[in-house]
């Protein structure tokens, strides 16, 4: 009975220790961070979901990784009928809100392959953020079908 009642109060106080730094010590986050690699060196594309858990807005400016020469942020829109690509060079995200990051959307652009990859492998990328340290963030390598 002692040990249910401590195991119980442990329970709690991390629950609180945690959403606690959730609310006092914010932090961006990503989830669900996946790279569609394609066939030969036709370039891939990144998607993921960031929330800006900090209290001020942030400003993505670009990422790169050492899979890849060169990683640029896209977005994907249609044009009489036809899927266009832009660059975008930086993209705000008020604080508490979330960005996604999905095919036919924004993504990611990884270009020149510098690296072996296979499907399923862990890739690290470096997001940066204008005015703070680069965040790492680990993209599983999916193949299309995995989409
Ligand atoms: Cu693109």
């Amino acid at each position: 009975m002692r040990n249910l009642l401590s195991s119980l109060a442990l329970g709690i106080s991390l629950f609180v220790l945690s959403s606690g730094l959730a609310f006092a010590d914010g932090k961006i986050e990503v989830s669900d961070a996946r790279l569609r690699l394609l066939p030969g060196d036709v370039p891939a594309a990144g998607y993921f979901k960031l929330h800006n858990g900090t209290d001020e807005p942030i400003k993505l400016v670009g990422a790169h990784t050492g899979a890849y020469k060169k990683v640029m942020m896209h977005m994907s829109m249609e044009k009489d009928g036809m899927a266009e690509m832009h660059a975008v060079p930086e993209i705000d995200v008020a604080p508490g809100e979330d960005f996604e990051f999905a095919p036919s959307g924004y993504h990611l652009m990884f270009m020149k392959r510098s690296a072996l990859l296979q499907y399923g492998d862990k890739v690290t990328v470096m997001l940066k953020v204008e005015g703070q340290r680069d965040v790492p963030v680990n993209f599983k390598v999916v193949s299309p079908a995995d989409m």
